[in-house]
């Protein structure tokens, strides 16, 4: 079977569920009536791409390890007017937000060959778009295309809080790329296509991500989670919640801690995406297993690769998933032996480079900052969290008939056994998301985690159904009251702070506004 194409809807009842299209319908509505305001005209299509939670698997994507996001309800919509470029012109986009104090309007230019420039240096929120236009444009340059870009009116709204690791960023990525190849007349691509594009695109911000994001975000199906596995090619298999007495809920609390990625980059995010990069470097020539394979991680080599490499001896003796990364983790604690980290000097003398070639091939792109390199924490919690997918996805996907409470616990000693690894061995967690979690795990949550790059942001929470209102209940006390009042206003201010998720739909394309 062929890969589908990402869909086109007419009606909004398909991405939607009733309920949720009260509001929606008005949102739309706002939408267009300002899109006219702007620009004179009503749009010609609108593409919407959803945020994502993770459920489990954090900080290995770019490891090229399974993970487990499903899409959310809250979504990036992007209405767009196209109309051809005239001889002579230089394509033009011009873009606006609804919420336009937040986020200024802008025009830019798009080269009728070449690239569209992305200062990294500007955090405009247009980089966004940007780097959709850009990673759209290449991809269809690829494929022999040879239009002249189509001119752009484009008018923004996003229900997904940013900085809050329900990807808002990707979901944006994702929604501008649709967007391009829609108003191109090229909207006929493979969603892997849209997914690997929009992963390239997004790096072009300056943050070296991995591919969970896009791929919930154009995968998402309403009512399944994900199975994703990036290796050796991209696969999102869907599956929905097993049937549980008392029924299993995922619960979104937000700390209110903004994770500013770009800002925060080079000693957070791309500086684990060295610093797991290296571990997998430095164990290659400490076992004397490499070269290892250097085309599909973000900065070349990966820790599953270095799997794969030290268990490709044993050929079909290789020992099951579970038992090889068992294994690597003994591997990593003799060998990655210093627990205060390593200098950029000691670990070009095990690569047997200079520390010049080791910052131009891995620390120049995308600069970072460490007086050390935390080889063996890192390495400990890629292959510890690998494990707990594993697990988990198994729980998942062959739950017993109608299991009770003792299977909901052991889905959720996983989550909390990953925060526990987030904050320890990643530190990528802060004190608010530790909080939430005890405030929840004390209050009936089974299982409590961070969710996304973390340092702040979302946290996620396993919770029985009998306990959900137990939960949010302690949450306004212990930590809304003082964190953040504001939310306990009313009860549209308290869905902003924390919501039970259900699965929702991917990116499409609407028209008929
Ligand atoms: P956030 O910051 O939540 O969008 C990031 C990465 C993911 C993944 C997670 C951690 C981007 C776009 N996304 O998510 O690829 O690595 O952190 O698991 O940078
Ligand atoms: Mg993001």
């Amino acid at each position: 079977m062929t890969d589908p194409i990402v869909p086109e809807v007419t009606s909004l009842d398909e991405i939607y569920p009733q309920q949720a299209l009260l509001s929606q319908g008005e949102r739309w509505n706002e939408l267009a009536v300002e899109f006219k305001r702007l620009y004179g005209q009503l749009p010609d299509f609108v593409s919407r791409a959803p945020g994502r939670v993770n459920i489990i698997g954090e900080h290995i994507d770019y490891m090229l390890y399974e993970v487990l996001p499903m899409a959310v309800a809250v979504d990036l919509l992007i209405a767009v007017a196209a109309s051809p470029t005239p001889d002579g012109e230089e394509p033009s986009v011009q873009i606006a937000n609804l919420s336009s104090a937040k986020f200024t309007a802008k025009a830019f230019a798009v080269p009728r060959e070449g690239h569209v420039e992305i200062d990294s240096e500007d955090h405009h929120w247009t980089n966004y778009f940007k780097c959709g236009t850009r990673g759209a444009l290449q991809l269809l340059r690829e494929k022999g295309w040879t239009g002249t870009p189509t001119s752009l009116k484009v008018l923004v709204h996003g229900t997904i809080p940013t900085g809050a690791g329900l990807s808002s960023s990707a979901a944006f990525t994702c929604a501008s790329a649709l967007a391009v190849l829609t108003a191109n007349g090229q909207a006929e691509v493979k969603k892997e296509e849209l997914v690997n594009l929009a992963i390239v695109s997004e790096r072009f911000v300056g943050v070296n991500s991995g591919g969970m994001d896009q791929t919930a975000s154009v995968f998402g199906a309403k009512d399944s989670a994900l199975h994703v596995s990036f290796a050796p090619k991209l696969k999102a298999t869907q599956f929905s919640f097993p049937k549980t007495d008392p029924p299993l809920n995922f619960l979104i609390a937000q700390t209110y801690v903004q994770a500013d990625k770009k800002t925060t980059a080079p000693i957070h995010y791309n500086l684990r995406v060295v610093e797991t990069t290296l571990a997998a470097e430095v164990l290659a020539k400490k076992l004397g297993v490499g070269p290892l394979p250097s085309d599909n991680g973000p900065l070349g080599s990966t820790l599953s690769g270095l799997q794969s490499k030290y268990f490709e001896r044993e050929g079909s003796d290789a020992p099951s998933v579970v038992q090889q990364l068992q294994t690597l983790l003994d591997v990593v604690r003799q060998n990655l032996d210093r627990e205060d980290g390593y200098t950029k000097a000691e670990i070009a003398d095990i690569l047997q480079t200079t520390v010049e070639d080791l910052m131009g091939k891995y620390m120049t792109r995308f600069p970072v900052r460490a007086e050390k390199f935390q080889l063996r924490s890192r390495a400990l919690h890629v292959y510890s969290e690998s494990l707990r997918v594993n697990k988990f996805a198994d729980l998942m996907m062959n739950a017993p008939e109608n299991a009770s409470s003792s299977y909901l616990e052991a889905l959720g000693q996983l989550m909390n056994e990953s925060q526990e690894s987030c904050r320890d061995l990643f530190d990528c967690s802060c004190p608010e998301l530790d909080q939430l979690c005890d405030i929840a795990r004390k209050s009936g949550s089974v299982g409590s985690r961070l969710t996304g790059a973390g340092w702040g942001g979302c946290s996620v929470h396993l919770v029985p159904e009998d306990k959900v209102a137990r939960v949010e209940a302690a949450m306004k006390e212990q930590y809304y009251r003082e964190k953040a009042p504001r939310v306990l206003g009313s009860e549209e201010a308290w869905r902003e702070a924390v919501v039970v998720s259900k699965p929702g739909s991917g990116a499409v394309v609407f028209r008929g506004l």
